[in-house]
């Protein structure tokens, strides 16, 4: 098609606004992706079947709430950190914690505890006990008292509290203040990895793109403290297959620390191998 019968179509959808109504952000960033779309179905030669194909593809990911997981399949919440990556990098600053995305599992309002929480609100029958400590600091390396720690995680189902029902609610989901010398910890098991709801419209897009639906075993962190920016990231666990083969990209290489594995008479030593108890 000429560009100039593309661009008449873009200006005849757009004739309708009205100046000075609606919302200018909205339709500025409408209207680009409308002309993007326009111009990929002119040069693609995108048919009506396939089009209608795509708004019945939406209807059904919507219906079965798969948006999310479309956002991190493809790429868009991978490419909302690298441009803040590059954004930090042109300002000069660098994380000494990368940050990686958040994912579409997040809620708010758990429960929040000083200095150490426990994240199973049930027992996890035959996990691998877990423990994490660490320290937020500043950029000059200071700890940060009073930091907030929210950390989530799945179950060895690879379910999510809330959007899971069979667990109760916040299960495996907790905040977590730092104390007086910024540290943090927590008591959990070792989570498994996530895989999309198999048939479901992000697996069959997958499917349809030469790829898998599946993430490595992680644990998600937002570490946020007044006048500091938040960091949103994961930590992987070290050994999974899929660690990095991420359907989301969400590996970074500095986020899959050492896991330190105990023998029970180890453990006993520690102090740290009693049943799990609240
Ligand atoms: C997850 O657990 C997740 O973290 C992401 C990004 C996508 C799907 C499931
Ligand atoms: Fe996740």
């Amino acid at each position: 098609m000429d560009q100039a019968v593309i661009d008449a179509a873009i200006k005849e959808i757009t004739s309708q606004e009205k100046a000075g109504q609606g919302n200018e952000r909205i339709k500025e960033i409408t209207n680009r992706l409308m002309s993007d779309l326009f111009n990929a179905m002119a040069d693609l030669d995108i048919t009506s079947e396939e089009m209608w194909k795509a708004c019945n593809f939406l209807t059904q990911a919507g219906k079965s709430n798969e948006f999310g997981l479309l956002y991190a399949g493809l790429g868009i919440e991978r490419f909302i950190d690298v441009k803040m990556d590059w954004e930090d990098a042109q300002a000069g600053i660098e994380l000494k914690t990368p940050r990686t995305i958040e994912g579409p599992l997040y809620v708010a309002g758990a429960p929040e505890f000083n200095g150490f929480a426990e994240l199973e609100t049930v027992a996890e029958p035959d996990s691998e006990r877990l423990y994490m400590s660490g320290v937020v600091r500043d950029e000059d390396g200071n700890p940060i008292s009073n930091a907030k720690v929210e950390v989530w995680h799945c179950n060895l189902k690879g379910l999510y509290s809330i959007f899971d029902s069979s667990q109760p609610a916040y299960n495996l989901r907790r905040s977590i203040i730092t104390d007086a010398e910024g540290r943090y910890e927590f008591k959990s098991f070792v989570p498994v990895g996530y895989a999309c709801p198999p048939g479901g419209s992000t697996d069959t897009l997958m499917s349809l793109l030469g790829r898998h639906g599946a993430r490595p075993a992680h644990i998600h962190f937002f570490v946020s403290a007044p006048t500091y920016r938040k960091l949103t990231t994961q930590i992987n666990i070290e050994g999974d297959p899929l660690t990095f083969d991420d359907f989301a990209f969400a590996t970074r290489p500095e986020l899959v620390p050492h896991i330190t594995r105990l023998s029970l008479e180890e453990a006993k030593a520690t102090g740290k191998d009693e049943p799990y108890a609240s």
